[in-house]
């Protein structure tokens, strides 16, 4: 029995110094927040009642009541100020709080003006109960004042809230100031509501329960009900002993129940998980009259069902206020519409860019019916008040938004288009001068697809099927470096027979692959180490790959890289050249991505700085670069540990480091080459650039970049698709069903406009490998890719 006992006891010792476990506080004691006392603890040590700094900030304190055993000290209470609209009370380190001997607990400046006080008198002692409840209570034991019956954005087990008690949201998690939710309770029922700040007027709520009660109870073991026994959240455990409880009104307006467990204090992966909430989702939750909404004006609402976290977000060229701060809103990057303008004016300076899913409902200002949506859009064009037209094409009904908009939402269920006037020729924009030009009203949030490398999907499917078609026909080398005899090469490579080659694959029995030169097999050496090889036999004995073997056999045997397929030796024998490669167990990355066994999303993200790792050694790190010309899923591989090795370099071609280019035939392979291969310009490693972006959006979203089967022909080419989304910032269609990505969205994000800056048309627009690198791994930062739809390509 001695060990149990003694946890909690060394636990309590080892905390923060300045530490007094007793029970009783009594008449004279003090604290202050800098010591020699700064808290009082509760007897179990779980609560403690005193001074906390604001976001680490040791000039100014709150006076709050917190869970002091957890990692993060969560306060569950802070001192407010007794007026109309109560705020937190902020004091600097020189202030003091004591309980004096009439009884009286005072928090005094450094001045010595009081700055809070409960106004309760004839207290003879007080206490921080093991509840989470701080307490002053008379002599004979009576409770004088308890900080249960004024709650801030917080409620504990035991804890019950009557008629006229509220609770009001922090405005963000590190800024206690009064927040822009509020959750009410009166004899009718309880509300959550938005309200102003600072007035705290309260606008419409935006989730209710309505019944005859008197008392809002969090009880004992979670359950939280109002009336007899109507339930908020339905959540209950057998025994409170294992867990924390508390349930608090967010900063993002939604009503969390919390548990985390106490387990065996070991607070490495330990935090509080939401078990319940209120409401479902408050995104779709609210239509306000007057008011913002859930978000910001001129934002709108995201609720992700994965997570069940909501975010505010701001629409094409608009960005927020204070990114810190989103409730404040988003403004337009561009210079609004000037009313002095003539309509020849407006057409070349504005358009309306249609937005599917999202809407501001009760905007509008203006209603029109039986137009078609050509005079819907010219209205609003042609009215320097109008922000946002929206077209109901069912009824052919018309309505106009103005700034500000309100109760913004993006969800599924939101079936309508709307078209946000931005300033045309603003950077990315420029190209997309037609309104025309985006497909008609569809159901698919996605519009104007597939602008991309040309104007239709039918138009890179037929640019693929000409790369299908004409690589490899058109090989055509003609600065490969004229080499002597092949065998003094002279490289640490093991020169070896046909024989031993046979030996090894078992007379060339097991095929692991087929390339464009060559056949692969799996092997084994009769070495000490019994190393599994692979070999590739190349059986066309062209003059040119002769050539393009012996440029391999150089190339590779310099390569010392990590994420390198490694050479180990070569055989040229009469007419039988053969490379032997180090095995890679797990194969291709091919089968990883798009098999049935899809590959988690934090080892895909590996998978792609080792991959772009390799890529830099060989354009930037070798002696003379590599360009690999037919970077693609399949020549991917993958060891036993997962790390991704670049290999067939059989396309690769020397290149003197004072050159740049070098022209040459269409290699590669379809869906993954860069357009300047037909263009008859020069190649340079850029377009290993370009088909890195291709692979990147591939283990980004593990498919195909090329899917002709896919359901929506928005969605058939990868690179295109990608695009769509990421201008409508509905990057997590990308990774749907991929809970992983979808928690990691903002990577998720990076890696797809890192891609969209490697599939830039202009191979000089491309970032280098090297610069990839860096901003994959968050070394530098990731600009906004231009559109690529806005480059109408030269082929189309
Ligand atoms: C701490 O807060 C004070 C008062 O709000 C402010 O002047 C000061 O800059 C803050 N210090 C830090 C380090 O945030
Ligand atoms: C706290 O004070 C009250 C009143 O003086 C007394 O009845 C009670 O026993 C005290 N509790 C402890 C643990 O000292
Ligand atoms: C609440 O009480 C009032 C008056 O007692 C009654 O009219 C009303 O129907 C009750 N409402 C509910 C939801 O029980
Ligand atoms: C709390 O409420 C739930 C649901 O009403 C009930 O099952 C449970 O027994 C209650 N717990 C206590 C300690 O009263
Ligand atoms: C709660 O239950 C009591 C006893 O069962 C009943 O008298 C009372 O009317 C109920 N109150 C409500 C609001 O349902
Ligand atoms: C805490 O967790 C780590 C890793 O999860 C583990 O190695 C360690 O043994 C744990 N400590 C205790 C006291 O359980
Ligand atoms: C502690 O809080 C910080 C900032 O709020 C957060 O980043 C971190 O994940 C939290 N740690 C735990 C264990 O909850
Ligand atoms: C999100 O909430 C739903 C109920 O609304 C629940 O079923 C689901 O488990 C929750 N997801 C997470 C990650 O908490
Ligand atoms: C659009 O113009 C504004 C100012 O005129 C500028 O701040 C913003 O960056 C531009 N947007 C783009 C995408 O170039
Ligand atoms: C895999 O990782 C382990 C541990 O880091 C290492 O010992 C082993 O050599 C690695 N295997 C390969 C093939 O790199
Ligand atoms: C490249 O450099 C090598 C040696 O430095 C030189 O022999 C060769 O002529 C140069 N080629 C060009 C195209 O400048
Ligand atoms: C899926 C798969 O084949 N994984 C293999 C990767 O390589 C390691 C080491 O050989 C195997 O243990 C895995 O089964």
């Amino acid at each position: 029995m001695a060990a149990p006992l003694l946890l909690p006891l060394i636990l309590l010792l080892s905390s923060t110094p300045p530490l007094q476990a007793q029970q009783n506080i009594t008449q004279g004691s003090s604290l202050t927040p800098q010591g020699p006392t700064t808290s009082w603890h509760s007897p179990s040590g779980d609560f403690a009642f005193g001074f906390q700094p604001i976001d680490g900030n040791t000039s100014v304190y709150l006076l709050a009541i917190w869970f002091n055993k957890i990692g993060n000290l969560t306060v569950t209470w802070y001192a407010k100020t007794s007026d109309q609209d109560p705020v937190p009370v902020q004091v600097s380190s020189g202030s003091r709080l004591q309980l004096n001997s009439n009884g009286a607990l005072s928090l005094q400046d450094s001045t010595g003006t009081e700055v809070w006080s409960p106004q309760v008198v004839g207290a003879s002692y007080a206490a921080m109960l093991d509840s989470g409840n701080f307490v002053l209570a008379a002599a004979d034991g009576s409770t004088r004042w308890e900080s249960f019956k004024y709650p801030t954005d917080t409620i504990l087990p035991t804890q019950v809230l009557t008629p006229g008690m509220s609770l009001r949201s922090r405005i963000i998690p590190t800024d206690y100031s009064n927040g822009r939710f509020l959750l009410d309770l009166q004899s009718t029922g309880v509300s959550l509501y938005t309200v102003a700040v600072p007035s705290g007027y309260k606008y419409d709520p935006y989730w209710s329960m309505d019944v005859n009660t008197t008392d809002l109870v969090f009880n004992a073991t979670g359950a939280i009900y109002i009336g007899n026994n109507t339930e908020i959240t339905s959540w209950v455990i057998s025994s409170i002993a294992d867990y924390y409880l508390r349930a608090t009104l967010d900063p993002d307006g939604v009503f969390r129940q919390y548990m985390y467990p106490k387990k065996d204090n070991n607070q490495s992966n330990q935090a509080w998980s939401a078990v319940d909430f209120k409401p479902p989702n408050i995104c779709g939750a609210q239509l306000t009259k007057i008011g913002s909404g859930i978000c910001g004006f001129n934002s709108y609402c995201l609720w992700n069902g994965a997570n069940n976290q909501s975010t505010c977000k701001c629409p094409d060229q608009y960005s927020f206020i204070d990114g810190e701060r989103k409730y404040k809103g988003c403004k337009p990057d561009f210079q609004p519409q000037s009313c002095d303008l003539d309509e020849a004016a407006i057409m070349t300076q504005f358009m309306l860019m249609p937005t599917s899913l999202v809407d501001w409902p009760l905007s509008d200002y203006e209603q029109y019916t039986s137009i078609t949506k050509d005079q819907c859009q010219k209205l609003c064009l042609t009215d320097c008040f109008c922000a946002v037209a929206v077209f109901h094409s069912e009824d052919n009904t018309c309505w106009k938004k103005k700034m500000p908009l309100s109760n913004g939402n993006m969800a599924d269920n939101v079936q309508r288009t709307v078209y946000i006037k931005v300033r045309k020729n603003n950077g990315t924009q420029s190209e997309i001068t037609d309104p025309n030009k985006w497909k008609k009203d569809k159901k698919n949030w996605i519009i104007g697809s597939s602008l991309f490398l040309g104007s239709s999907v039918l138009v890179n499917i037929l640019l693929i099927s000409i790369i299908l078609l004409g690589s490899y026909c058109t090989i055509t080398i003609k600065q490969v470096p004229a080499m002597q005899s092949s065998n003094n090469i002279g490289l640490p490579l093991k020169a070896f027979t046909y024989t031993e080659l046979e030996k090894a694959t078992g007379g060339f029995q097991k095929v692991i692959g087929t390339g464009a030169s060559g056949i692969v097999y799996k092997g084994q050496l009769q070495d000490d180490l019994s190393t599994h090889i692979a070999v590739k036999k190349i059986d066309k004995l062209a003059h040119e790959t002769e050539k393009e073997f012996t440029s391999e056999v150089q190339t590779i045997g310099r390569t010392h890289h990590k994420n390198l397929v490694r050479l180990l030796g070569f055989c040229n024998e009469g007419k039988e050249r053969l490379l032997v490669y180090e095995f890679m167990t797990n194969g291709s990355l091919n089968r990883f991505l798009f098999g049935d066994a899809k590959l988690q999303w934090s080892i895909r993200a590996q998978l792609v700085l080792g991959v772009a790792r390799g890529l830099v050694y060989l354009h930037e790190e070798c002696s003379t670069q590599i360009i690999h010309c037919d970077i693609k899923s399949q020549n991917i591989l993958l060891d036993d540990n997962f790390t991704a090795k670049i290999s067939d370099f059989g396309l690769a071609k020397l290149l003197r480091t004072n050159q740049t280019q070098t022209n040459t035939g269409i290699r590669g392979t379809r869906g993954y080459v860069a357009p300047e291969w037909f263009k008859n310009i020069g190649i340079t490693a850029k377009v290993d650039v370009y088909s890195f972006g291709v692979i990147l959006l591939e283990l980004v979203c593990c498919r195909r970049n090329v899917e002709l089967e896919a359901a929506e022909e928005d969605q058939k080419i990868l690179t295109d698709w990608a695009n769509d989304c990421y201008r409508y910032g509905r990057i997590d269609f990308l990774v749907k069903g991929d809970e992983e990505a979808i928690s990691d969205l903002k990577n998720v994000e990076r890696f797809v406009a890192v891609a969209l800056w490697c599939l830039q048309e202009d191979p000089t627009m491309r970032p280098t490998m090297l610069k990839v690198t860096q901003m994959l791994g968050e070394a530098a930062v990731v600009p906004s890719p231009p559109d690529p739809t806005s480059f109408v390509s030269t082929l189309a």
